[in-house]
């Protein structure tokens, strides 16, 4: 077993349940996780059964009952010592991800780095999970809102970010007071059993095993489960739209709460005197970034008619020249999809392209060689083609001919995503135009930026079917908290609100 997957704790065989005491011993049905990039298994998980979940669940609510009076800037001390884990971890991890879902070395690496900001972010929340005080109406009263933790927390994760987005909900949940439970992608499983490993020996030095919880296993019975489950105030769900559709009906069913960070279909807006050098870059970067497998990848592109022919032909040249190959090797850019389903659905959403009239400049097939790689295909499309509604989770990239801005917008929210958008211009105009209310209806709208690579600060999250959450920064942690309005009276009157008198 090669070094940094001992040295991060991973087995041949690894038991795919943890909660206050460490790793139980489960009995599941053994699931190898391969590196797509050769093929080859690095391990396997032995998957958790719904009795193992029950055991997980029991222990996060009993743990839940004292997390929750611990006060908040003490469990920031511990997230700070998770921060340091995760950095004295940080090329094992980064490298596990690279094997496990072929990320290029350097955005296994980001990766990691996006948790480890997300972790120095909850510490200084731990001391902000600030509520407003309002003025009463009536003498002698006081008005105010406090925020307290939900309890129990489901976090279920996608393959494509097996660290971080966990992360964005973990560091900010548990700063918050809850417990939690991580159900990651099965695809994923050893970045989520090591990631867990590394973050939960700092709770567990303190005391504090239980916090975090981790179930791997079917979505059939143990992912049901826990979504049905009435001890899960909040489900926060990231992964596909048909995924986050029947979570959100789950969850609503028993009036409970979802988190939901969807599909994406982002695109981006190149106008006649933007900075091409610049476009260019970002285009290339989000579309054919991480094998174009992020929900903020760049799907589809607007050029303005004066410059498309031009702008097209040099993207085309750099598609054409993008190291494609082992993703831990210096240079390469693209390493390859997580599996053989992914490409076999990338050479469908082709075929589906050339029926519906689509010109594929370049790209549309597999590369030559073992490991789940294609080519980053490069489409001249036009608006009737259905396709270029759906999210196709691999580097195909739609290319537009638009005449006028308010057209280039309008075809752009004309999808039902709304993740993440971009224009590249230098005029002031065209960017507080593609601003306005009247602009973009996405979560997530840059300016000389491409669609992707958002930074933990801001709130991260999208409209219509990607779901409405907001994760990570900014004012997110309200979602993992419940707000309560006390009105306290130190008078000798009672007075009523809004005049009502009842006088016994
Ligand atoms: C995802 O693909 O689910 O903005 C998350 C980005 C990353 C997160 C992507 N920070 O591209």
């Amino acid at each position: 077993m090669s070094t940094y997957l001992s040295r991060l704790g991973l087995e041949a065989v690894n038991p795919g349940a943890a909660t206050t005491s460490g790793f139980l011993a489960t009995t599941g049905r053994e699931v190898p996780s391969f590196d797509p990039s050769t093929g080859e298994s690095l391990g396997s998980v032995r998957l958790a059964s719904v009795d193992d979940y029950e055991k997980v669940v029991t222990e996060a609510q009993r743990v839940f009952a004292d997390w929750r009076m611990l006060p908040a800037p003490k469990r920031g001390e511990i997230l700070r010592e998770v921060g340091e884990a995760l950095r004295q971890h940080k090329d094992d991890l980064g490298m596990l991800i690279t094997r496990e879902v072929g990320k290029v070395t350097s955005e296994g690496l980001g990766e990691v780095q996006e948790s480890i900001d997300m972790a120095d972010l909850a510490v200084g929340m731990s001391r902000q999970l600030n509520g407003l005080t309002m003025h009463s109406e009536r003498a002698s009263h006081r008005m105010y809102e406090q925020w307290h933790p939900l309890g129990v927390v489901g976090i279920i994760t996608a393959f494509n970010f097996p660290n971080a987005v966990w992360a964005w909900n973990a560091m900010v949940a548990a700063a918050a007071g809850n417990t939690m439970i991580w159900k990651p992608s099965i695809k994923a499983s050893l970045t989520a059993i090591a990631t867990h490993r590394v973050c939960d020996a700092v709770f567990q030095k303190h005391g504090w095993g239980g916090v975090l919880n981790l179930i791997i296993g079917d979505d059939a019975d143990v992912g049901e489960t826990m979504v049905a489950d009435r001890r899960i105030p909040l489900i926060s769900a990231t992964g596909s739209t048909r995924m986050g559709r029947h979570v959100n009906q789950v969850v609503a069913g028993r009036l409970g709460r979802c988190l939901l960070e969807l599909g994406g279909n982002n695109a981006i807006i190149v106008t006649p005197d933007a900075d091409l050098e610049l476009a260019l870059r970002g285009v290339a970067f989000g579309a054919v970034g991480t094998a174009g497998q992020r929900c903020t990848s760049t799907r589809r592109l607007y050029l303005h008619k004066s410059i498309a022919a031009d702008f097209t032909a040099r993207l085309q040249k750099v598609y054409e020249q993008i190291p494609i190959g082992d993703p831990a090797n210096d240079g390469v850019l693209m390493g390859p999809l997580i599996d053989d389903d992914a490409v076999r659905m990338y050479l469908e959403a082709v075929a589906t392209i050339r029926e519906q009239g689509g010109e594929v400049l370049t790209g549309g097939e597999r590369v030559d060689r073992p490991g789940s790689f294609v080519k980053p295909t490069l489409v001249r499309a036009h608006r009737d083609m259905g396709i270029c509604k759906h999210e196709t989770f691999a580097p195909i990239l739609y290319v537009f001919e638009y005449d006028d801005l308010e057209e280039a917008v309008h075809q752009q929210n004309a999808v039902d995503q709304g993740l993440s958008s971009a224009i590249f211009t230098d005029s002031f105009r065209s960017a507080e135009r593609f601003l306005s209310h009247a602009g973009s209806d996405c979560g997530i709208a840059n300016v000389n930026i491409g669609t992707s690579g958002a930074e933990i600060g801001g709130a991260f999250g999208g409209e219509k079917e990607t779901g409405g959450g907001r994760e990570a920064g900014s004012d997110s942690w309200k979602a993992y908290m419940r707000r309560q309005t006390c009105t306290l009276n130190w008078g000798t009157d009672l007075p009523l609100a809004q005049g009502v008198t009842f006088d016994i």
